[in-house]
């Protein structure tokens, strides 16, 4: 054996006898494995050239360096100068003038503000390689993607590559208190430090923007939904300001949820009425400080009327009303206001799906140009599976902006594989056929479908202070999913999947076929698991930790899993048709013939849309409740499918995080047993069926399974 390939050889067997701890995210930047691919980015990558433009230029410099000197195992030298063939040069027209030469200003165009291209020329009789943008943030993106090549082993272009976002707005909103625990949090407490900061600045702060950089996200709002006003005093604004200084030159801005009585609460007024003048000018002089602290705040976050939280309403104002006014006093800043459209009221007797909608599609074309309205991805609450919320298309005069949840408040919380692409393709790509077909929720948020300038994606973030980020080593996947459909939708949940395998764990083909195919299918087994067959909102009261479909002493109906399945005598299930709530008037009619007749409504959704009698005849030729049964048990068996599968991946996986995994699947498997058991043991007491001879009968009772108790579960 020569004498570097035992070194890498060597190198190699440390790697993955060391362990990892998962703080590297998806930049890892180890040395390429495939010894042709790293000598031909060596040979084409022989010097680098930025220019210290801006703090944005230093860091995509930096970044090149660090990850090409270990990705490659050798260290490229900047240069100030083109001097020799095969050099890499980073920045725009304006801060290179060898870019200017380029003669790439057609190519740019199709940039716009934060995209970038990466394009071979030859310049001054050189080879070269140009990373370029309009903007310095354009500059950096393309960076992490010139890396990100390397690390999922493409070669080095020889075509031009053109890339800029398809959605404006591309955030993470945290549930963050400023008392550090996070609400749906399962990933440790808050990184936010607040009693340490201004003057401490966490290492992951900087990790964070520098991650979050890597896939396009920029905008963060820090704070929970559920706000406290306390963010918005002097002594947070520093606090605030100290963070936003550190995300500045990564293109991230920062944005704060306001709560809407904070005129009462820090400001000593006797109202928060929206039309009052008093209150207009309290949230006017609010925002000028504000911007005074940070000269490009991005403005609110506002959860108003919504499970207690103070809001217009109680003005007996509209949404709009309260929209309006903190836009108004937001505009001259170019800030914005994100109005949350997840509003249900428990004296209100109509089904909770909806609400929303009834409350808002009036308002429709009232609010001012600087408002996004942000809708969950469904009408109910981030479920397993729900259909597309019907509000998308049916507003067509407000930017409507997408809301995710990368927390797996009801999809295994931290302890389970769930890889979220594919939820979210599901809905992006159910067609409204608001504006006729292929009027795609994708094509509605983007601005697309009704030409609006502002657009956005946000995702509830998964991140906490422990040491990988998000406690499960693959809920990492799900943040990086979100910065990445944000930036381009049309990727598939594949694409997504495999990028980050290659860039976390490993290139290896085999590792790859197997773990694509954990990720892909992790989303549908777990519904299968838990809600099959369109069944929702039937977990644990409160931490929402476990299945507990029994659930009806709440004091607010909508609370009780009861009011979702509906499980009487004669069958299950949530009559949304013209016969029951007929929430399925709220869509399209395309949309509404899909799923309306009980006979070829998608199985998917059928308990979500239908009250199915128990021997109702299913498509696999099984009454519902052996459909059931066979869902349940299914779903549970393929937990253990997952864990086989991972078990052949371990010669590809470091010992700490391969571990790691093993034991969260475990656990997984043992929360799939459990909500099989308790769900077909509860329902059994329903449809009067026997289990189906050929399944194991659950060895605890259902009254077991009714006195368990979490009271310290996470999140809550
Ligand atoms: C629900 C969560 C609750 C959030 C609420 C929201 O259980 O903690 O405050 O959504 O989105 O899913 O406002």
């Amino acid at each position: 054996m020569k004498n570097s390939t035992l070194l890498f050889f060597c190198l190699c067997c440390f790697l993955l006898t060391k362990g990892e701890n998962g703080d590297d995210l998806w930049l890892r930047y180890p040395p390429v494995a495939d010894k042709m691919l790293q000598a031909s980015y060596r040979y084409h990558v022989s010097a680098l050239m930025v220019p210290s433009s801006d703090a944005t230029l230093n860091i995509a410099r930096q970044e090149l360096l660090n990850g090409l000197s270990r990705l490659l195992q050798t260290q490229v030298p900047a240069t100030a100068t083109l001097r020799q063939d095969e050099t890499v040069i980073a920045g725009t027209a304006q801060q290179c003038p060898l870019i200017a030469q380029a003669n790439i200003a057609g190519l740019l165009k199709a940039a716009g503000n934060e995209g970038f291209m990466i394009v071979p020329k030859i310049l001054q009789g050189k080879r070269c390689l140009l990373i370029s943008g309009n903007t310095s943030i354009g500059v950096l993106y393309g960076v992490f993607h010139f890396l990100r090549l390397l690390q999922t082993a493409q070669p080095i272009p020889v075509q031009p590559i053109i890339s800029a976002p398809k959605i404006q707005l591309r955030m993470l909103d945290h549930w963050d208190n400023l008392n550090r625990t996070v609400e749906r949090g399962y990933a440790g407490f808050s990184i936010w430090n607040w009693h340490t900061l201004p003057t401490y600045i966490d290492q992951r702060y900087i990790d964070y923007a520098r991650a979050n950089a890597s896939i396009g996200i920029n905008g963060t709002v820090l704070t929970n939904v559920n706000a406290n006003a306390t963010v918005l005093t002097p002594a947070y604004l520093e606090k605030v300001k100290a963070l936003a200084d550190v995300f500045r030159p990564y293109g991230i801005r920062v944005y704060l949820t306001a709560r809407f009585s904070a005129p009462m609460e820090i400001g000593g007024l006797a109202t928060a009425d929206p039309l009052n003048d008093s209150v207009r000018g309290w949230w006017k002089e609010k925002i000028k400080e504000i911007y005074s602290y940070i000269p490009d705040f991005g403005g609110f976050l506002v959860k108003a009327n919504s499970e207690g939280q103070p809001g217009p309403q109680d003005y007996h104002r509209t949404h709009a009303d309260g929209a309006n006014m903190l836009a108004d006093a937001i505009a001259p800043y170019k800030g914005i206001v994100i109005w949350r459209a997840f509003v249900y009221s428990h004296d209100n007797p109509i089904d909770r799906h909806k609400q929303a909608y009834d409350d808002f599609v009036p308002l429709d074309g009232q609010f001012r140009p600087n408002v996004l309205l942000q809708v969950k991805n469904g009408a109910i609450d981030f479920m397993p599976r729900e259909p597309f919320h019907p509000l998308f298309g049916a507003m067509p005069k407000t930017p409507l902006m997408m809301e995710f949840q990368l927390t797996q408040e009801y999809l295994g919380q931290g302890t389970s594989l769930v890889f979220l692409a594919p939820l979210f393709k599901e809905t992006l790509e159910s067609d409204t056929y608001s504006k006729g077909a292929g009027s795609t929720v994708a094509k509605v948020i983007d601005g697309s479908v009704d030409q609006h300038m502002l657009s956005g994606m946000a995702g509830v973030a998964n991140i906490g202070n422990d040491i990988n980020w998000c406690g499960h080593p693959f809920a990492q996947a799900n943040w990086y999913a979100l910065g990445r459909l944000a930036w381009d939708h049309t990727l598939s949940s594949e694409q997504i999947a495999e990028e980050w395998l290659r860039m976390t764990f490993s290139n290896e083909l085999t590792f790859l076929k197997s773990a694509t195919r954990l990720m892909l299918e992790s989303r549908d087994i777990i519904v299968q698991y838990s809600n099959p067959i369109g069944l929702h909102h039937i977990m644990g009261t409160g931490h929402h930790y476990g299945p507990a479909p029994w659930v009806n002493n709440q004091h607010r109906p909508e609370w009780n899993p009861v009011y979702y399945h509906k499980a009487d005598s004669t069958g299950i299930g949530f009559d949304r048709t013209a016969t029951g709530s007929n929430a399925l008037a709220q869509y399209q009619p395309a949309v509404r013939r899909q799923w309306e007749d009980i006979h070829t409504c998608d199985e998917k959704y059928l308990l979500w849309f239908h009250h199915v009698q128990w021997r109702f005849r299913m498509k696999s030729g099984r009454n519902l409740w052996e459909e059931l049964c066979y869902q349940y048990y299914t779903g549970a068996d393929r937990v253990t499918g997952m864990q086989h599968t991972w078990e052949s991946l371990r010669p590809f996986v470091d010992p700490q995080r391969f571990a790691q995994v093993t034991m969260l699947l475990k656990i997984q498997q043992q929360e799939a047993t459990w909500w099989r058991n308790a769900c077909l043991l509860y329902f059994r007491t329903f449809s009067h069926m026997p289990l189906p001879a050929d399944y194991t009968p659950p060895d605890k009772t259902l009254e077991y399974y009714k006195q368990l108790q979490f009271p310290f579960a996470p999140g809550n």
